[in-house]
């Protein structure tokens, strides 16, 4: 059976790019068709400044928010990973295994290392040395597929390369895995700025939605997207970037293909009326049981607890066997 492993990094509240761009297709289809684990990825978390309380409590609410998204911890493994210790363990061999110089060229790296210098603030070097541990939440799980945004594809192509060097040089021990990014609302961008990706963590709130919006801020931050010059609505990346999201939103919200659904609207206004009622459509359900959720934390604990113990076990062996592979003397 195919292995799937994905995750999500709390480092800010969960957005409709995190929903329409990964936890949805988990939810629909991965966790149905294949060996699946999903992991709130908290480590990753502290590659930038960060307030401890705050990760504590977004880990928390991510881990809710997959449940409710429609994880089944029946039909897949949901984890936090600084609760498997395996991911650290097998990160500190692969950064023995990656250049200085491919960690410098991630795009990811440059962005947010650019974002930080600008704040005054300085670059931790974990933001550098991240995509290795990136790459050790995937190849400790022998994972085959790895379901991301469009925005992650390059750090799953790092660890792709860094399998087969480990796999060459200290013999067959890891699975090459790849990238399957969405169809459509791969790169979902932000509504102010459609130059720009929809992130959690970007500080501009009024571009992007949140899961846990209130319908009517949804609607408010939809109804006030850029759009572009022109009045006609036209399916256009690179000309209309901004009714292109909109339209790519609405593609993966209610159904379509964006150039189809252009041809329905001669207005941005009707548009962006459409967008928002198959955004807060698209969410309800989330809300209704992310409320529940909340309403019973023993529940959400026992998940975590379970897929933890089941995390460790699937990746023990792996990494035992990479610890071995490398040259390190196992414990008598
Ligand atoms: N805007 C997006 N469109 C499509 N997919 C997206 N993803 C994130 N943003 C978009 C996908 O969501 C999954 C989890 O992402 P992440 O939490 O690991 O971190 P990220 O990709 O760095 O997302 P953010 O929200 O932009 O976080 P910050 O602002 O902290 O960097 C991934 O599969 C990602 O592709």
């Amino acid at each position: 059976m195919t292995r799937v492993f994905s995750g999500i990094k709390p480092t800010g509240h969960l957005t409709l790019g995190n929903y329409l761009g990964a936890m949805r297709r988990w939810a629909e289809t991965d966790q149905h068709q294949a060996d699946a684990l999903f992991c709130v990825v908290d480590l990753h978390a502290l590659t930038v400044d960060h307030d401890p309380a705050r990760v504590r409590r977004l880990s928390r609410q991510a881990a809710t928010l997959l449940l409710a998204s429609g994880l089944d911890p029946e039909r897949c493994t949901v984890f936090v990973q600084s609760h498997v210790d395996e991911h650290a363990r097998l990160s500190y061999l692969l950064e023995c295994v990656a250049a200085d110089g491919e960690m410098r060229r991630m795009i990811q790296y440059k962005e947010k290392a650019r974002r930080e210098e600008a704040r005054g603030g300085s670059v931790r070097l974990s933001l550098l040395t991240y995509p290795a541990l990136m790459a050790a939440d995937i190849l400790a799980y022998r994972t085959d597929e790895a379901p991301v945004g469009d925005d992650q594809t390059q750090h799953v192509e790092l660890a792709r390369d860094l399998a087969v060097r480990f796999n060459q040089r200290y013999g067959q021990t890891f699975t090459v895995p790849r990238a399957t990014p969405p169809k459509v609302a791969a790169r979902v961008m932000n509504l102010h700025d459609p130059a720009s990706k929809m992130g959690k963590s970007d500080d501009t709130g009024p571009g992007v939605v949140y899961l846990l919006d209130e319908p009517d801020a949804v609607r408010r931050k939809i109804m006030r997207a850029v759009t572009d010059d022109g009045r006609d609505v036209v399916y256009d990346r690179r000309e209309r970037p901004g009714v292109a999201n909109l339209l790519e939103i609405l593609a993966a919200c209610a159904g379509g293909e964006p150039e189809d659904l252009s041809g329905g609207y001669a207005s941005y206004g009707a548009l962006k009326k459409d967008v928002a009622e198959a955004v807060v459509e698209a969410l309800g359900p989330l809300r209704r049981r992310h409320r529940e959720l909340c309403a019973d934390p023993g529940y959400v604990d026992g998940v975590l607890r379970a897929g933890a113990e089941k995390a460790r076990r699937m990746a023990r062996p792996t990494v035992d066997a990479a610890y071995r592979a490398i040259g390190l003397l196992p414990p008598a």
